[in-house]
């Protein structure tokens, strides 16, 4: 195979399920269990802030009793192999990436422990429930207004970083798509920016993703399987 010397990874939720993360779309995933529209919209936490605050509050707590996996650790190895020419997206808002050694970690969609002031558009590293106590929502540590939402990216918003993002995939050797669906945009069109510019693809996920024949090849099992047997 020609010279791999840029790689870009992305992962989805798909990688944090054998940490004990719900997936979105899985057997009892958050979208069972929630509508889109009511808790990963601009429209819905204009509508119920405090249930928006509360499903971002469940999941953070639901985080703070997980470790990262073997794929975690397996691409922070990777990471080191690779000085300066990998580049790992994740769908993902949680930091197991960031907890299994990955020092560069682009999360395009967002971080459950980041905070967005609405008003000033600081962010800040927020850990704690951010559900609104007696209805007042939180106010920011910097201008002091009560308008902290989650630093995520909903539907319907501009996700983090693309112009960094398309650039890499334009250079790519090899891109990578680790346990997600491919059923949400853009990430699910990645891997077609990645074959125009010529890249090798690889799908590593447990099923046939929405977008796998798009894949030059596809490995199907647990990531905490798949992804170390792939990177060792
Ligand atoms: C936008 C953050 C404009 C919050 C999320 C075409 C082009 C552009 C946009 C669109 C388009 N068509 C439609 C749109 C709009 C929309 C969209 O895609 N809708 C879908 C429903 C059709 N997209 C947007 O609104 C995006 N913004 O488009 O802005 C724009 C356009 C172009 C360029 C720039 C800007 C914003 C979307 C982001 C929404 N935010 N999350 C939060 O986390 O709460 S989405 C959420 O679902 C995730 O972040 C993730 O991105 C997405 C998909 O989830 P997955 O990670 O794939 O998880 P899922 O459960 O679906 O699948 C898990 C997979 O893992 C499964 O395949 C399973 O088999 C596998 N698995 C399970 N266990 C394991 C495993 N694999 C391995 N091992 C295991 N153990």
């Amino acid at each position: 195979m020609a010279e791999i010397n840029r790689i870009v990874i992305l992962t989805g939720a798909g990688i944090s399920a054998e940490s004990g993360i719900d997936t979105f779309r899985s057997e009892g995933g958050l979208w069972e269990q929630h509508r889109i529209e009511d808790v990963a919209t601009p429209e819905g936490f204009a509508r119920d802030p405090d249930l928006v605050l509360g499903f971002y509050d469940m999941r953070r707590a639901a985080l703070s009793k997980a470790e990262p996996n073997d794929a975690h650790r397996a691409l922070a190895r990777l990471e080191r192999e690779f000085p300066g020419e990998l580049l790992l997206v994740t769908q993902n808002v949680d930091d197991l990436h960031e907890r299994g050694g990955s020092r560069d970690v682009l999360h395009m969609h967002g971080e459950l422990k980041s905070a967005l002031c609405a008003s000033c558009e600081i962010r800040s590293a927020w850990d704690a429930p951010m559900s609104a106590t007696g209805g007042q929502r939180p106010q920011c540590p910097v201008c002091q207004a009560p308008t902290l939402r989650p630093d995520v990216v909903w539907f319907g918003e501009m996700p983090y970083q693309m112009d960094r993002i398309y650039a890499a995939l334009g250079a790519a050797d090899l891109f990578v798509s680790i346990g997600t669906s491919g059923g949400v945009y853009p990430a699910a069109g990645f891997v077609q920016e990645a074959r125009q510019s010529g890249a090798r693809t690889l799908e590593l996920n447990l099923e046939p993703s929405e977008g796998t024949h798009f894949f030059h090849e596809a490995r199907h099992g647990p990531a905490g399987q798949l992804v170390p047997r792939w990177v060792d």
